[in-house]
């Protein structure tokens, strides 16, 4: 049984964050994911839109990923390695060499991140839809759901 573990925000789920965990999943047998609580993310200066509880059950969700943890701090990985009989921990290549200290635990990979795509420019891009587009948005909902109510 090979196992594989990566740790992660994922707030705002994205097909950036799907790609990377599919592809981490088909290493191995089973995938453990260390999901950053909010405390973690306020040290490490994230502010999510999604609470751990969210993000944890999004991710948790998911077919490839079998296990979700907190991940509460920088220092836990080495233990939860340990703990968890990790035999290849992976990340996205942003973080290219910085958890090589881990190579004496497990093998150590680095995947390439799925371009074009991150939270902060999902961020950036719903902060942009001004106030009438949300509201012609709203308004042609409101009539797709009185379609769909008018054929119940
Ligand atoms: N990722 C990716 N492609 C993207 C965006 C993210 O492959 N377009 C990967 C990242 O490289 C990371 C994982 O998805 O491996 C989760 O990304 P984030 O939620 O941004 O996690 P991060 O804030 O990098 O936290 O201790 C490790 C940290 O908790 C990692």
């Amino acid at each position: 049984m090979k196992i594989v573990m990566t740790y992660g925000t994922f707030d705002l789920f994205h097909i950036g964050h799907l790609n990377l965990l599919e592809r981490l999943a088909e290493l191995g047998d089973k995938l453990i994911v260390g999901v950053s609580t909010d405390e973690f993310n306020q040290e490490k200066g994230k502010q999510c839109l999604y609470s751990y509880q969210e993000r944890a059950r999004i991710v948790g969700a998911l077919k490839c990923v079998d296990k979700v943890i907190p991940e509460n701090n920088w220092q836990q990985k080495q233990q939860d390695i340990i703990e968890h009989k990790v035999d290849l921990f992976g990340m996205g290549n942003d973080w290219q060499g910085k958890f090589d200290n881990l190579q004496d635990l497990c093998e150590v990979i680095y995947l390439s991140r799925t371009p074009t795509i991150s939270t902060t420019q999902l961020k950036l891009s719903l902060a942009k839809i001004d106030p009438q587009t949300i509201q012609k948005m709203k308004q042609g909902l409101d009539s797709v759901l009185d379609i769909v109510k008018a054929l119940e």
